[in-house]
């Protein structure tokens, strides 16, 4: 069957946006299953940039449906606003979207009680988004939550009622001020705008398209080091970031499963908080992260960076079963004398390893670097793999020989035209 899922390998940012949204012509339909608003995914094409954070990439595409899946959680205000900034666009979405009656929805409350939760943590915060994802997967999990289908109902304002009733008690043990006058009218007005839009049941949806021999691409949001089931816990977000999520936040049996597109970046990087084993906190470190502009697309934080970490590269791709692997951001490094990659682990007894031990945390490690060759040539305007630098290519084949995986894509800048097909 044609469902190919394409997912982060790293810790989010990994450029997935401009991926989805420069396959999405090969696809029908374009399926996001976790996460909520939490997510930044930026394209960028013919000198625009735009940043969606709940609606799958693929909106920009005329021919192509785009489902918001049961996994994700959705915040109305901030799905809205993003509806808003496509509006003088002309993107087609009340044709081309379609959000899954069974998301769970991101309360005013539950971003209180992300914010609330976070302060109470201190120094061992999780460096949060401050969207309520935490909180309203909690709701979801502790089988709480109110769902979108829900918004449909006559009862809607009593049962939200009595969850907020919930949320004040909690608030309040974390003794935490707030105010809900400017956020809950907000909220209810966004809430009858999103019932004008088409909400179904999508797995029934997807399961008819992948009967009639269509297309589907799942984009995941985040990366699978922050998977709440295989991240570094507890300093992860809330959703399965992983091939297995899909299944979970679509509807679809895992035998629809085809190829799975790993993504990463040439190097790592990380917002929030938890361990990072290449994190560079020098000059280095300081120029990846000018040259890669890594800043936050949903929140503005800087990026920490770091070098490239192949063991849990190859975790990763692992977890997902990836097929291709996709390398962003390879211009990036353009003019580093040379360039160091993560290939072993050394744990506190000395034992070299390529095994992600059971929790970074409790047992430190430190890297163990190869040093390869930079390059300092421009790649910008390159079209042609035969054209790139000979010690980029022979960074990309080291990878590609380390994991056993071909690299299938390379991108070297942010716009669409900027992407290098190898097959
Ligand atoms: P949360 O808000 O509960 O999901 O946060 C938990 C951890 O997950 C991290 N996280 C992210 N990391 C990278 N990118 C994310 N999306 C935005 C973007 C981030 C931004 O695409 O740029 O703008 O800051 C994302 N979302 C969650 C988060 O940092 C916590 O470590
Ligand atoms: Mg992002």
């Amino acid at each position: 069957m044609n469902l190919d899922v394409l997912l982060g390998l790293q810790w989010g940012d990994e450029g997935k946006g401009k991926i989805v949204d420069f396959l999405a012509p090969k696809y029908q339909i374009v399926a996001r299953f976790q996460g909520g608003p939490n997510a930044g995914h930026t394209l960028e094409f013919e000198g625009i940039k735009h940043v969606l954070h709940q609606i799958p990439s693929g909106i920009f595409h005329e021919g192509i449906q785009n489902i918001i899946g049961n996994g994700v959680v959705i915040d109305p205000v901030v799905f809205m606003k993003e509806i808003e900034a496509l509006k003088p666009y002309g993107v087609p979405y009340r044709k081309n979207l379609f959000i899954s009656k069974k998301a769970h929805l991101i309360l005013p409350t539950h971003r209180l009680l992300d914010a609330a939760s976070e302060a109470a943590k201190g120094k061992e915060k999780i460096g949060s988004t401050l969207r309520g994802i935490g909180p309203a997967y909690m709701d979801k999990t502790g089988r709480n939550g109110l769902r979108v289908g829900d918004i449909l109902s006559s009862d809607f304002k009593q049962r939200y009622q009595k969850l907020v009733d919930k949320h004040k008690g909690l608030l309040e043990f974390y003794d935490y001020e707030y105010d809900l006058n400017e956020s809950e009218p907000a909220f209810f007005e966004a809430v009858e705008q999103l019932k004008e839009l088409q909400l179904t049941d999508t797995e029934y949806m997807l399961s008819d398209a992948l009967a009639q021999g269509k297309r589907v691409l799942a984009e995941g949001a985040q990366g699978t080091l922050l998977d709440i089931e295989f991240g570094s816990y507890p300093y992860v977000t809330s959703s399965h970031t992983t091939t297995a999520g899909a299944c979970i936040g679509l509807g679809v049996a895992p035998k629809a499963v085809n190829e799975v597109l790993g993504i990463f970046k040439a190097y790592c990087t990380r917002v929030g908080s938890g361990p990072f084993p290449t994190e560079l906190n020098d000059h280095l470190g300081e120029a990846i992260r000018q040259a890669g502009h890594e800043f936050g697309s949903t929140t503005g934080r800087s990026r920490r960076c770091g070098w490239l970490d192949l063991p849990a590269l190859r975790y990763a791709c692992m977890l997902n079963g990836v097929t291709q692997l996709f390398m962003m951001k390879v211009d990036v490094l353009s003019g580093f004398d040379e360039i160091k990659v993560c290939t072993h682990y050394k744990l506190s007894d000395g034992t070299i390893t390529q095994q992600m031990p059971y929790c970074l945390l409790q047992e430190p490690v430190e890297p163990v670097y190869e040093t390869l060759p930079g390059w300092s040539e421009n790649i910008a305007s390159s079209t042609a793999y035969e054209d790139l630098p000979r010690n980029l290519r022979h960074y990309v084949n080291f990878i590609e020989e380390y994991l056993h995986l071909p690299v299938a894509l390379v991108s070297i800048g942010p716009d669409r035209e900027q992407t290098i097909l190898r097959k």
